[in-house]
């Protein structure tokens, strides 16, 4: 249980009751109070720096230090996803079509050495190597929700930066409109790759303004640690107000260019799955509605659905991005 002892939301654990999750929303409660000033005696009152390192490891994978982001629509209140339910239950095709085999299976993923050949209309093309895409900006918590098409949804504490701040360093040229997004693609690490279910690469693609836009989310780490690999190690991206499958994992490959990319899902069912793919409660997929959704981890059969939101409640922050746009015809 955790009990609510200070107005700015300061939470006290009951030792016993210690929780891996309640450990880590303590050290986001705590470095919140600690920024808006708090800090000082309290701290050694309760947290012991072992329960701190505890809540950094929710599955004992390096951590990824994180500061508190400014963004817009990067933290919510709501409950946060289960480290074992987000780092279990998954879509990552290229290790099989079924939500638990990529937990099962990404251990053959070789995400070291890596790098990411960013290309095509920018000033500066380069090949990065994952360490300097680290460090390239300052790393920060994000909390998003992701809703997947299929009807749920998880919260999930991101850690990362705005895809912006690579596309600044790139210099885009005036007639790139696009960014394309190509992931990994093996044979040999990659059991699902040999299967036809999709054409792979995985690809994707925003529209320029979509990549620029302060939410989109280079991630390199989830709860204060680096990607497991079923969550799209070593980098992804996190889009959080479009369907899950925008959010492309194990990234290889950023290219800008001047038409609309073709992208895996809309190649396999054009008819499904759009370019944009906002969460939309009003457009429904052709076989099943879209305005409910089920939160991971909220219970069993007979949970409440929740209704879902316009642009999976990022509406004030994207909205204007789609401003005149028929979203019916646009989906
Ligand atoms: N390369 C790749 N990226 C992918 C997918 C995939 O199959 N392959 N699945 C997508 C879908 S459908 C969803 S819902 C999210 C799931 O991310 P998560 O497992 O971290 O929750 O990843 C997306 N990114
Ligand atoms: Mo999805």
């Amino acid at each position: 249980m955790l009990v609510r002892t200070h107005r700015d939301g300061f939470i006290h654990p009951v030792a016993s009751e210690i929780t891996p999750r309640a450990h880590y929303q303590q050290r986001r409660e705590l470095l919140r109070w600690m920024a808006a000033g708090g800090a000082g005696a309290a701290l050694a009152s309760w947290a012991s720096r072992e329960a701190l390192a505890q809540v950094a490891r929710p599955g004992k994978l390096p951590p990824l230090a994180a500061q508190r982001s400014a963004v817009d629509g990067a933290s919510t209140m709501e409950k946060i996803t289960d480290y074992q339910d987000a780092s279990t239950y998954n879509n990552f095709y290229e290790f099989g079509t079924d939500k638990s085999d990529p937990a099962r299976n990404a251990h053959t993923l070789v995400t070291s050495p890596w790098s990411v050949e960013v290309e095509g209309l920018v000033k500066r093309p380069a090949r990065y190597a994952l360490e300097d895409l680290l460090k390239l900006a300052p790393q920060e918590e994000r909390i998003y929700r992701l809703r997947c098409v299929e009807g749920w949804s998880m919260v999930i504490p991101w850690v990362g930066y705005s895809l912006s701040s690579l596309i600044r360093k790139v210099e885009p040229l005036g007639n790139a409109r696009y960014v394309e997004f190509v992931t990994q693609a093996d044979r040999k690490t990659m059991p699902g790759v040999s299967s036809r279910v999709l054409d792979w690469p995985y690809v994707e693609g925003l529209r320029m303004d979509e990549a620029m836009h302060p939410l989109t989310l280079l991630s390199f780490g989830m709860y204060g640690e680096v990607l497991p690999k079923q969550n799209g190690a070593p980098l992804r991206l996190v889009v959080p107000w479009k369907y899950g499958f925008k959010s492309g994992k194990s990234l290889v490959r950023i290219r800008f260019v001047e038409n609309e990319p073709k992208t895996a899902w809309n190649k396999a069912a054009p008819s499904e799955y759009g370019f944009y793919s906002n969460v939309n409660p009003d457009v429904d997929h052709p076989r099943w509605s879209q305005a409910t959704e089920r939160r991971i981890g909220e219970g069993g059969l007979f949970a409440k659905k929740r209704k879902t939101l316009m642009f999976n409640g990022y509406e004030s922050q994207v909205g204007q991005l789609y401003a005149g746009m028929d979203l019916k015809k646009l989906f």
